[in-house]
Formats: C-alpha cells, sequence, structure tokens
C-alpha cells in the first residue's frame, strides 16, 4: 500500500471539527423543506456557487445563514449522524466536535434541543460503527462576555455531554482575553478548554489563550511561525495545535497549500494535528485534507503516523484510552 492509502486507512482522532461546518447543501435543502423554511438559494449548485470565501468573516456570513435550517432536535441528530458517517469513513476513531449554541439560542432554539439531538446522533453513529465521539461547547467571541456567561448558564443542565469549551468565530479584534473571566468559570467546573487563536490573528493571541485562558490546546495557531519565541515554547510545552489546511487555503490564510506553515510546523517539533475544521464549506473531510496535504508535501509514512498519533496524545480520552491508540 502507498504512503497516501496508509494514512487514509490509519486510526486517527478528529479535533477541529465545527458541527455547524457539516451541513452540506443536500441536507440543507432538504432540512428547510422539512421545516418549510424559505432558504434564499435557487438550488444545491446556486449555494455551493456561494462558497468562493475573501476571508474567514465571508465564511461566517454563509455559515451561519445556512445554519437556521437546524430546528428539532431531529435536525441535530442527521446532522451529527451525516458527518460521523463520513469520518469513519476516513479513518476516525474518535471525533471532538465543537458547536455553536448561541448560533441556535440567539433563533429560539433551545439548548436542550441542540446537545440532546446531537448526543443522539452520536449514539446512532457509535452503534452503527463503533466511533466515539465528545462535545466542545464552543462561545462566539463577536458576542460580549455577558452573552457568554448567559450560555453557560443555559448549558448547567447539560454539562454532563459537554467534554470541553472552546472559543471560535471572528477572531480579529475579539482577543482570547475578553473571555478570560469565562474561561475561569469553565475550567472551575473541571473542564479543559481550547480556542481559536493565530488563524487569521497575531502571535499575541496565542500568547493570550496560552496565559489568560490557559487552553489545552490552540485551534489552528497557525502564524505562530511568525514568532520564534512563540514556536519554541510551543515545542517545549508540546501544546497541540489543530491544523485545518483545507480551511487555511480556501479562507486565504495561505494563497496555495504549497505555502501552508504546516511542514514549517513539524520542523520545529510541533505537536500537530490534521483536521477538516469546516468540511461541507472547505473542500472536504479529513481524508481530503490529507490528500490535499499529500499532494503538496509529499510526506514520508513516519510523519503521517506522527500526527496521528499527535492526535490521540492531544485529545482528552483518558490516558488508558491513550495508550491503547498510540
Ligand atoms: C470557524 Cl474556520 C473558523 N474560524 C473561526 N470560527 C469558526 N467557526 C466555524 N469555523
Ligand atoms: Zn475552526
Amino acid at each position: 500500500m502507498d504512503i497516501l492509502q496508509r494514512a487514509l486507512s490509519c486510526p486517527k482522532a478528529e479535533l477541529h471539527l465545527h458541527i455547524e461546518g457539516s451541513l452540506e447543501p443536500e441536507l440543507a435543502f432538504a432540512l428547510a423543506q422539512r421545516n418549510r423554511i424559505d432558504f434564499p438559494f435557487a438550488s444545491v449548485e446556486a449555494l455551493r456557487a456561494a462558497y468562493d470565501f475573501s476571508n474567514l468573516q465571508s465564511f461566517l456570513d454563509l455559515y451561519y445563514a445556512c445554519a437556521d435550517v437546524l430546528r428539532s432536535e431531529e435536525d441535530f441528530h442527521d446532522l451529527m449522524l451525516a458527518y460521523l458517517r463520513r469520518a469513519a469513513a476516513d479513518g476516525v476513531s474518535h471525533a471532538e466536535i465543537m458547536f455553536d449554541p448561541q448560533t441556535h439560542t440567539a433563533r429560539g432554539i433551545a439548548m436542550g434541543t441542540v446537545i440532546k439531538g446531537l448526543c443522539a446522533g452520536i449514539d446512532a453513529a457509535r452503534a452503527e460503527s463503533g466511533i466515539s465521539a465528545t462535545l466542545i461547547l464552543s462561545f462566539l467571541r463577536h458576542l460580549s462576555e455577558e452573552e457568554a456567561f448567559a450560555t453557560l448558564r443555559e448549558a448547567e443542565p447539560y454539562l454532563q455531554h459537554v467534554a470541553a469549551f472552546g472559543l471560535d468565530s471572528s477572531e480579529m479584534g475579539h482577543p482570547p482575553s475578553k473571555f478570560e473571566r469565562v474561561f475561569a468559570a469553565c475550567r472551575a467546573l473541571g473542564k479543559p478548554v481550547v480556542a481559536h487563536a493565530g488563524e487569521e490573528g497575531p502571535p499575541a493571541y496565542i500568547y493570550e489563550a496560552l496565559d489568560l485562558l490557559k487552553v489545552s490546546r490552540i485551534d489552528h495557531g497557525v502564524r505562530c511561525t511568525e514568532d520564534a519565541a512563540l514556536v519554541a515554547r510551543l515545542a517545549q510545552e508540546q501544546m497541540p495545535l489543530t491544523v485545518c489546511p483545507l480551511s487555511n487555503v480556501r479562507l486565504c490564510v495561505f494563497k496555495e497549500m504549497r505555502q501552508h506553515s504546516l511542514p514549517a510546523m513539524l520542523a520545529a517539533d510541533l505537536c500537530v494535528t490534521i483536521n477538516s475544521d469546516d468540511p461541507a464549506y472547505f473542500g472536504g473531510y479529513l481524508g481530503n485534507n490529507i490528500r490535499a496535504v499529500q499532494e503538496a508535501f509529499n510526506f514520508d509514512a513516519a510523519t503521517w503516523a506522527r500526527i496521528f498519533r499527535n492526535s490521540f496524545q492531544a485529545s482528552f480520552i483518558s490516558a488508558a484510552d491513550k495508550a491503547a491508540w498510540c
């Protein structure tokens, strides 16, 4: 078997995936019809044609608009099951999945509807293929600290279903420091925290995520290579970075895959993982990210083995389960 085929079939964990970003146009149209919603696109093709992004915000505008078709517990179940089926086909045996409750509660969808639906999808997928998955409740950083605290309060009855907390949405102008107190409250619940930092934002935001939010992983972090001292620290601490190659190219963080900082990050001994972010919007699931990276960089088998070992090491599964996978 060649290196690519082995990489595709190797057991791996996916640690950076927004469930709302796995909403395929076909499912979006089906849910719009089921929920009798006037969807502002004429066809699946017209919607796909709108996937022409110039930066993070241009994507987020469409991503939030499409999420409007998600209304019932069944919708969230169907979305989750569809993602986990595709992930399992790419060799994913464990996924830690972000969801944005504020995108839904702001539209009058109850927190319980979102979480119960997503958990039902996780249970169905596990029964089908054995894949395991947990949820990361992510706060929208363009909203206020007060709104984040209100969301945390609404989630209280469901915290047994929340493995960790995250921070996503528009990065520029919304530094991690804005959520220092929210994240302290999350950590006081005994849960790990992660944050998007250094996707579009500067290395200073990565320092803030480490020092103020006390994250266990940095989501993206690809701009760390602009700061040698930061790279040295991330390597020394073996701080995991959840890199999303196709996302970075689609959102113009890098002009093309060959310009991605991934090889430099690996050369600097960083704990890199590869993930799909918003696969319905960015050109594919984990398998397609692996194919695109291999086409650009032609990694050897040991590098792929290291990346997938990192994915389990960086996950929030038990030490015993890590030992079994690594
Ligand atoms: C996101 Cl790529 C990205 N960055 C920040 N927030 C997000 N939410 C969904 N995808
Ligand atoms: Zn993301």
